[in-house]
């Protein structure tokens, strides 16, 4: 990158096994532009670990656990402006304005780079540059890529231990030419000499960058989540879904979960789902007592990176290797693998501390604690939440924890090779209009889907929240490129699969989210959400029924296994119903979408489109 920058003051004190000339020179370089006080190479240790987090402790930015109740375990409270992914604040600047396509913000590549060469200019000025390498996928993995971020943020640091496989051992398979994706963090808070750090360093001003081409990313002003860590969303969305496109594989917003029926024979799932509706609960489901025999378990919460095998089929891996999941929501009830999960060695954000030193989030328990201190830092009671309707915890507070920890973890989520998938699920926050579950007759219908799913907004990103987006695939702001290339990218891997005389994988629409007229949810969800799957997996196994309808295939009452959950007849019509009327309102939506897609949009959807408003003329 050919940006300002002066030279080099300080001693980069390169460990001798790091060999790799390029990663080096980049090193230099950036340490020349952002003049940190120091450099240190990130080896990945427990020792390293433990070293930051004291560190982060003596400086207020972390508060340790009573480690009676919580071993290993630390609280952070971010700024209050700095809390969720900013998406207007991010940019995919590709050379061509097309290639970003018109659901990504897009800067021309070389004012953005004058724009970013000022900015970190500087930039971390008094602080630390941790130099940060990371595996996203097990260690040598076919599937997996590498990346390198430059952060001067401790509190990175210690979350991609978590998240990644972190350190050492990165080098040994980068070798001395080996291909990694450079990332560069800056929390945007230089330190004059003297000056001395605030709890939760960041600025106003923000930028989250891609470089789609020569794939890198440079993230400036924010420390939190998916906007900060940036293997997650940066790399092993934005950046790799391009690498996805120009090498014939796919990098998506899914979990992956195997279910193993009572016969034993295991299937793999893997489910998209907008940020904060529910996937890792659904990545940790526990089924119905009564389902006696049905066993799920995890291979990810958030992430999958899909490629073909040399068979014709799909082979998965979780890139990440933690969870950072949403906090409030999670009990013992909704979601007891990830309450397990969470006993030891987590890094909680922006929840509430208890008197005893432990943390608590709205919906842990059904009675909350008498008094807590808020993620802001003040005092919190259920009266002071009741007047004033101050929340305990951020309602995209979150927890990092090591995937490894997941009672529920599968044998092969480490697998190298990945798993196969049998099916893809695509799922909404909708209190309306979609039906609780619906099979495509074929790829292209299930592609079509996919591509016009629409979502109620969450906290998970900055803005307004509750109002319905077209979300396609989960991806809106996770897609690195042009949006009608990414469906028709799709299309091609099916049609490619299917000529090479593969099986693909069926593909479903859900939605777990239906309301009554009381506005409660129709479907109890969690648990239950296994009932639907099972009824998946027995339409793949040719033993399921259900009818067809003007989208798709759908279960009658009868074909779904009610044993041990009183839902009646006039419930699943409720969260099954498909109004023609609401459904030429939702397809005028689809419309509006393609319109916005038209210069690349795939003939193949406008002529599914078609099909079902001339049907639902009918
Ligand atoms: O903040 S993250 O992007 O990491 C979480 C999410 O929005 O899914
Ligand atoms: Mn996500």
């Amino acid at each position: 990158m050919n940006q300002p920058g002066g030279t080099l003051t300080i001693a980069l004190d390169i460990p001798t096994y790091v060999r790799h000339r390029k990663l080096i020179e980049w090193v230099e370089h950036v340490a020349a532009l952002t003049r940190p006080d120091r450099v240190v190479w990130c080896d990945g240790s427990q020792q390293e670990y433990d070293r930051l987090c004291d560190q982060m402790v003596r400086l207020g930015m972390f508060k340790k656990l009573k480690e009676a109740k919580r071993p290993n375990s630390y609280l952070a409270c971010s700024d209050p402006s700095d809390v969720a992914r900013v998406e207007d604040r991010t940019f995919i600047c590709s050379q061509r304005k097309e290639d970003a396509g018109p659901t990504n913000n897009w800067i021309d590549p070389n004012q953005m780079r004058t724009t970013l060469g000022q900015l970190f200019d500087g930039s971390m000025a008094g602080r630390t540059m941790y130099v940060v390498p990371f595996s996203m996928g097990p260690l040598g993995s076919p599937i997996a890529h590498i990346g390198v971020e430059l952060t001067d943020s401790p509190y990175v640091v210690v979350n991609m231990r978590i998240m990644t496989r972190m350190g050492r051992p990165v080098y040994d398979i980068l070798g001395e030419h080996g291909q990694f994706v450079p990332c560069v963090h800056s929390v945007g808070a230089p330190l004059a000499p003297g000056q001395s750090d605030v709890r939760w360093p960041c600025n106003d001003t923000k930028y989250i960058v891609h470089f789609p081409e020569t794939r890198e990313i440079w993230s400036y002003g924010s420390g939190y989540g998916g906007n900060a860590l940036l293997g997650k969303k940066c790399f092993a969305l934005r950046i790799a879904s391009t690498m996805g496109r120009d090498e014939g594989w796919l990098a998506e917003h899914m979990l992956i979960l195997g279910v193993t029926s009572p016969q034993g024979r295991k299937y793999h799932v893997a489910a998209a789902f907008p940020s904060a509706c529910g996937k890792t609960n659904f990545a940790m489901l526990i089924p119905p007592q009564e389902m006696n025999g049905w066993r799920v378990s995890t291979i990810g919460d958030d992430i999958a990176w899909i490629k073909p095998g040399k068979d014709g089929r799909l082979y998965a891996i979780n890139p990440e290797a933690g969870y950072f999941g949403v906090a409030p929501g999670t009990s013992e009830k909704t979601n007891f693998n990830a309450m397990a999960t969470l006993r030891q060695n987590v890094i909680f954000t922006n929840v509430a501390l208890t008197d005893d030193g432990d943390v608590w989030w709205e919906g842990m328990t059904d009675t909350p604690p008498a008094h807590l201190i808020d993620w802001q830092g003040q005092d919190w009671t259920p009266q002071i939440a009741q007047q004033a309707g101050r929340k305990a915890a951020h309602p995209n507070a979150r927890f990092t924890a090591p995937a490894s920890q997941c009672p529920s973890i599968d044998p092969d989520w480490e697998n190298p090779q990945g798993v196969a998938i049998d099916a893809f699920i695509f799922g909404g926050r909708r209190s309306s209009t979609v039906p609780l579950v619906t099979e495509a007759r074929n790829w292209v219908e299930g592609v079509y889907m996919a591509a016009t799913m629409g979502s109620e907004t969450t906290a998970a990103a900055a803005g307004q929240q509750g109002v319905v987006r077209r979300d396609p695939f989960a991806m809106l702001p996770f897609c690195g490129y042009n949006m009608s290339d990414y469906f028709a990218h799709w299309l091609d891997i099916g049609a490619r699969l299917q000529a090479q005389g593969a099986t693909l994988p069926r593909i479903y629409c859900v939605n777990w989210f239906r309301k009554g007229a009381d506005g409660k949810f129709v479907w109890p969800g969690f648990g239950d959400n296994m009932r639907v799957l099972q009824w998946m997996l027995g339409r793949i196994d040719g033993q399921a029924r259900g009818v067809e309808h003007v989208f798709g295939v759908s279960p009658r009452y009868e074909d779904i296994d009610w044993t041990g959950l009183a839902f009646s007849r006039q419930q699943f019509e409720q969260v099954m119903s498909v109004d023609a009327g609401v459904w030429r309102e939702e397809l005028a939506l689809h419309g509006e979408l393609f319109a916005k897609l038209e210069r690349r949009l795939p003939e193949a959807l406008s002529r599914i489109k078609d099909h079902i408003e001339q049907q639902l003329a009918a």
